[in-house]
């Protein structure tokens, strides 16, 4: 007999699936990206994963960020890559031995223990804290988790601040695309033609055994990753000074939106939040003056080397529409940029692509360069919710849950067809599919 169409059951069956795929990639203390494309630690990843546990587990949920948390280094920074010693090194690239962060004399106060990368990604951490924290509040309070977490939290963020000003005008620099995420992003094109790449022979990458190089960046990208990688890590981690600095609208606004939840910690805490919140509110306008470009209605990109900013419309440029106090008028032109033919929300995609739909360097499959991914979609629908566009974070929502389990939780989809890129049983994309449901 037909069975009748139950929406219900769908869902329960899509949070069961999720569940599992999470399940799947846990470790024991922390979860795995992808088993097969990234076998160890990543730290926005944990950040967006421990979002989604929290619906499962909030024990988990914290002890995921906590993991993350022990390889902080003496300097503040939280590092990209927490590294398992149980898998072998060729299975990623960079590994370990790249790095260098246990070597004799440690650079930068690296933890003793623990072998780690030395950059950073995106500072979504504080966020992850108040949310797991809500999940389930007096548990949390058991486990003293707030309290531990927040002298971390707020060294993370002071690290951000004071050494990463490269700019002088009061942002956060990165100095490699992967400390942003979106590793090839035109975006980085103009700032980074000016590296001379690596030489070809020089390093093996270890992601074209897992998945399609056409999905992927190119060779010269990574000779010119690996050579921004080298001469930060032969200058001893030590900020300043290299050939790739920019000022993105997504890594400082992720950092204000987390700076805004660290002000929830310290009420929590029985801490005063307000200096916390007009800081944030400060940084807010700072990122108005430097990146906003009224012409376009969108955020741009610094290059601090140049002092002038990247022409390139990447979908960093509209995730400030998860800060409360952006100007509304702002948040007007960003919802207009998100639905107009750039972005196409609503009329050519039902997602978020990953860059300007029209730009030259357009192409549906490649990495960030187009493909839809469901952190940046998550936090669209949180920023368009907050400003009170429901009807728009309504359609978002239902298009992500959707495309997630058709996609067997892709690490990215085609922008138009929805169709799977990458790798599949990705932990941000059903961590944050649980998050939705919720
Ligand atoms: C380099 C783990 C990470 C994500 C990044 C994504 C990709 C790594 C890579 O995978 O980057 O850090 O090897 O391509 O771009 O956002 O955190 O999922």
């Amino acid at each position: 007999a037909a069975v009748p169409f139950a929406p219900a059951s769908l869902t329960a069956s899509l949070h069961a699936r999720a569940a599992l795929v999470l399940d799947g990639n846990w470790q024991g203390a922390s979860t795995v990206p992808s088993r097969s494309l990234y076998p160890h630690q990543w730290s926005w990843d944990s950040a967006f994963i421990a979002i989604g546990l929290r619906h499962l587990s909030p024990v988990r949920a914290q002890t995921e960020l906590r993991t993350l948390f022990s390889s902080q280094w003496d300097d503040g920074r939280i590092p990209h890559i927490v590294f398992n010693p149980a898998v072998p090194h060729d299975a990623y690239f960079p590994s370990p031995d790249f790095w260098r962060s246990r070597t004799d004399g440690r650079p930068s106060g690296a933890p003793p223990v623990l072998q780690t990368s030395g950059i950073v990604q995106p500072p979504v951490h504080a966020l992850a804290v108040w949310l797991t924290h809500r999940a389930d509040p007096g548990l949390s309070r058991t486990e003293g988790f707030l309290r531990r977490a927040y002298p971390q939290l707020v060294s993370w963020h002071n690290y951000l601040l004071r050494h990463r000003d490269l700019g002088g005008g009061g942002l956060v620099s990165v100095v490699h695309p992967w400390e942003q995420g979106m590793d090839n992003s035109p975006c980085w094109d103009p700032p980074l033609s000016r590296v001379t790449p690596a030489p070809a022979g020089s390093f093996t990458r270890a992601d074209l055994a897992h998945g399609a190089p056409e999905d992927r960046p190119t060779d010269l990208d990574y000779g010119r990753y690996v050579k921004l990688a080298m001469d930060y890590r032969d200058r001893g981690y030590v900020d300043g000074g290299g050939e790739f600095a920019v000022e993105d609208p997504s890594f400082n606004a992720l950092l204000i939106a987390s700076e805004h939840a660290l002000g929830l910690i310290e009420a929590e805490l029985g801490i005063d939040p307000a200096p916390r919140h007009v800081r944030a509110a400060r940084l807010t306008r700072v990122l108005v003056d430097r990146l906003w470009d009224e012409r376009h209605g969108v955020f741009l990109c610094r290059d601090v080397l140049t002092d002038e900013l990247v022409e390139e419309h990447g979908v960093a440029g509209l995730l400030p529409l998860i800060l409360p106090t952006l100007p509304e008028e702002v948040v007007a032109r960003l919802v207009d940029t998100l639905t107009g033919p750039r972005f196409g929300l609503g009329s050519s995609t039902r997602l978020v692509p990953s860059y300007d739909l029209t730009g030259a360097c357009f192409d549906p499959h490649r990495y960030w360069r187009g493909p839809a991914w469901f952190n940046v979609g998550w936090l669209v629908e949180r920023g368009l919710r907050m400003h009170d566009r429901t009807g728009l974070a309504a359609g978002l929502r239902e298009a992500l849950i959707t495309t997630a389990g058709s996609s067997d939780f892709a690490e990215y989809v085609d922008p138009f067809t929805g169709e799977a890129c990458g790798a599949r049983e990705f932990s941000w994309t059903a961590a944050l599919t649980l998050d939705l449901l919720h």
